[in-house]
């Protein structure tokens, strides 16, 4: 078996930042692992390696709508104007177009740090709203959008029947979304199927919201994830809080804790509103919390109790969700800063004194998000798969720095332009900050834009 070796001048392994490094990788897998070592000569010598990071929620489409919705309207800007916007933009959106957008966010991901995306996938029919012949037409173009960026996929395929809590209606604009419990049920397996030549791809289900599930829709959809991940949006706006309690007498978080056996499979995204008895049960149960700190500021959400939350022994991870920007390192920077400005505190997440608030981030979201996107255990350890990430230790932002100090430079201090290489499945995608197929896939997408703006 032919094994590839790489040496790095730090890197951060399961004990913590360590000097000279030296990786070897084998059957996509990591081989071995060595501290203190010179390199050999004609070694491939890279700078601070890291695993990278999994990025739980996505919509990659809205990836081409991102700066487009920052104009005032006339009245009231909000989250649900925004939802206009985000629905109008899909009326263009066909299978070519869907695959080059995709194929676009997923090269960014992976040069701005993350080696797997959790695809929170809700476009399933035609325009007009009609089933494509094959109900995994969508499906299928996610996955060669994946194939093509090389980006571990873990797919969610949406179940999204109704427009409000109870079982309302839903709104024209949402006709592209719409299965019945039999159609989700082929659409999961047009998915298993699309997604059965993909290297490491993980299939789970999403409930899209309470707002787009009924409560005895709920139960069957959790049934048919087959031990896969469960990922539902949940409590992001206060209309969204005050809407299920006028429903049910209860909020969203504390319904689905009475309603639902949540456990390590389930990811709750945004979670944003709860009050601290919600906060402190979503911990114990296991459940990951999906925050999407860039899009959760872009939309007004409000701030997630993180604090609070990781006392209680929770887990999270992040997600670059409507993906109007890119990048592991400002993900979790937003995090931390929504955190400093409500609180007027530093170094909030930071799990104790002493602690890089920057690495306690990192390793905490690394862990959740592996965890919500069903990935094998991640790290630079023997036996775990071969993503790695490193950054480029000459860069000014970096300069000088110890092991010790990497991360916190990295995710204060810089962006994804650090991030020098990637490999995913031990395959190199990323090499001085440029992916291998960037020239090519982003043709392929401003064409595609040109189109679907004109
Ligand atoms: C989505 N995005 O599914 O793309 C949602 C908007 C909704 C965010 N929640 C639609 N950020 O929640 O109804
Ligand atoms: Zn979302």
């Amino acid at each position: 078996m032919s094994r590839e070796r790489l040496w790095f001048r730090s890197a951060l392994l399961p004990d913590g930042p360590a000097e000279r490094v030296r990786v070897e990788i084998a059957a996509g897998r990591i081989a071995s692992v060595e501290a203190g070592v010179d390199p050999a000569t004609g070694e491939a010598c890279g700078g601070f390696a890291l695993p990278g990071l999994p990025n739980l929620h996505s919509h990659a489409f809205q990836r081409a709508m991102a700066g487009l919705a920052e104009v005032r309207g006339p009245a009231g800007d909000s989250f649900w104007t925004w939802r206009e916007l985000m629905y109008r933009f899909l009326d263009r959106l066909d299978p070519e177009a869907l695959e080059a957008v995709a194929a676009q966010a997923f090269l960014e991901m992976l040069e701005a740090g993350f080696t797997r995306v959790g695809e929170f996938h809700y476009v399933h029919h035609d325009a007009a709203g009609a089933p494509y012949a094959d109900p995994g037409e969508m499906a299928a173009r996610i996955a060669a959008a994946a194939e093509a960026a090389g980006i571990g996929l873990t797919l969610l395929p949406v179940f999204y029947a109704h427009g409000g809590f109870g079982g309302a209606p839903p709104a024209p604009a949402q006709r592209r979304f719409l299965n019945d419990l039999d159609g989700y049920a082929r659409l999961l397996e047009a998915s298993r199927r699309a997604v059965t030549d993909l290297p490491g791809a993980v299939v789970g289900v999403a409930p899209h919201s309470l707002r787009a599930v009924a409560p005895d829709e709920l139960g069957p959809v959790a049934a048919l994830a087959d031990g896969g991940p469960i990922h539902i949006h949940i409590a992001e706006q206060v209309k969204e809080v005050e809407d299920c309690l006028a429903w049910s007498g209860r909020r969203p978080v504390e319904w689905l804790l009475d309603t639902a056996a949540l456990d390590r499979r389930w990811c709750l995204v945004h979670a944003t509103h709860m009050t601290p008895e919600e906060t402190t049960a979503l911990a114990r149960s296991g459940a990951v919390a999906g925050l999407c700190p860039v899009t959760e500021a872009n939309l007004g959400d409000g701030v997630f109790p993180a604090r609070e939350f990781l006392d209680a022994g929770g887990a999270f991870g992040v997600g670059s969700d409507s993906n109007v920007l890119i990048d592991a390192a400002e993900e979790l920077r937003v995090l931390e800063y929504s955190q400093r400005l409500t609180r007027r505190a530093r170094n909030v997440l930071a799990q104790g004194a002493g602690r890089s608030t920057g690495r306690d981030l990192f390793e905490t979201a690394a862990r959740g998000g592996g965890q919500a996107l069903g990935a094998e255990a991640a790290g630079l350890a023997p036996g775990a798969p071969a993503d790695l990430v490193s950054l480029d230790l000459d860069a000014p932002e970096l300069a000088g720095r110890s092991a010790e100090a990497v991360l916190d430079g990295w995710v204060f201090a810089g962006s994804k332009r650090l991030v020098d290489g990637v490999w995913r499945a031990g395959r190199k995608v990323v090499s001085g900050g440029r992916h291998h197929r960037r020239d090519e896939i982003a043709a392929r997408y401003v064409r595609t834009l040109e189109g679907l703006l004109r």
